[in-house]
């Protein structure tokens, strides 16, 4: 296979052994981060549609996640950036009940890369967690990731939470993850927030966001 396709059909396969090689061919190609977005997260799309339809079972979608974080992993070292982290604090968690993190990991690049500083505090993360890590970090934003569709239900739920603990305006939050829509987030979720709530479809949304929302 060509080498494109092979990096794609190696997240689909989840096979690993050569990967890094064929990253390093692909980097003589073209930066990092098309990769990424042009071939790897197709490959990641793949994964979903066959998990999706049941010809793709649970453990091969982890063998697929773990090569996707590798290759994320061997990438990023060679992105173009500016880590001083001047621009603002941003918090990131993916919700309570909710393991995916690759998203939020690649926000988390994106972001840290282009001037924010990100405290990421990982997976799993309830409200309590998400608002403590928030206070002692005197974050500027806080942004919260989650594919489940029952993650959509919690992220209403954190920021009605937030409403009642009288912090919606102190903190602008951003939402992000495959089970969300613009509208949800715009329309229904916006209703709810007392502060500014926003959504990312994709990392670099997420940049433009912060960029927005800091100014
Ligand atoms: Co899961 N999974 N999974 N899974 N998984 C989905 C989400 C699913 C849609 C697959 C499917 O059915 N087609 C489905 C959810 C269905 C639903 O809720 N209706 C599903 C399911 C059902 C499950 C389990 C319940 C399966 C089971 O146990 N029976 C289980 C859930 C466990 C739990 O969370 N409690 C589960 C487990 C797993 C793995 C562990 C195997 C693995 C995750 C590994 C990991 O993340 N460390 C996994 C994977 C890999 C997927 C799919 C295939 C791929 C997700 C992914 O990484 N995509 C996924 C299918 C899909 O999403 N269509 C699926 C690539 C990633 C870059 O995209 O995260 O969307 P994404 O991020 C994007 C944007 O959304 C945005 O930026 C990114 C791109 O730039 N974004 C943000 C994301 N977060 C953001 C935050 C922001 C801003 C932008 O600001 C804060």
């Amino acid at each position: 296979l060509p080498l494109f396709e092979r990096l794609e059909k190696r997240i689909v396969d989840g096979e690993r052994n050569g990967l890094e090689a064929d990253l390093e061919a692909a980097m003589q190609e073209k930066p990092p981060l098309e990769i990424i977005n042009q071939n790897l997260l197709g490959g990641m799309k793949i994964v979903g549609d066959l998990f999706g339809s049941g010809q793709m079972q649970l453990p091969f979608v982890l063998q697929s996640a773990e090569v996707m974080k590798a290759a994320v992993a061997h990438l990023e070292p060679h992105m173009e950036k500016d880590d001083s982290g001047g621009k603002g604090r941003l918090l990131l968690a993916t919700v309570k009940g909710d393991v995916h993190d690759i998203g939020k990991n690649l926000v988390d690049i994106i972001v840290s890369n282009n001037g924010y500083e990100v405290v990421n505090i990982g997976i799993k993360q309830p409200i309590n967690a998400i608002l403590d890590a928030a206070e002692e970090h005197k974050v500027d934003a806080i942004g919260m990731s989650g594919l489940l569709v029952k993650s959509t239900v919690i992220m209403k739920e954190n920021l009605e939470e937030m409403n009642s603990r009288g912090i919606a305006e102190k903190y602008p939050v951003m939402l992000g993850g495959a089970a969300l829509t613009r509208s949800y987030v715009e329309n229904d979720l916006d209703e709810v927030y007392q502060g500014d709530v926003r959504y990312a479809k994709d990392a670099f949304e997420g940049l433009h966001l912060m960029d927005r929302m800091m100014a």
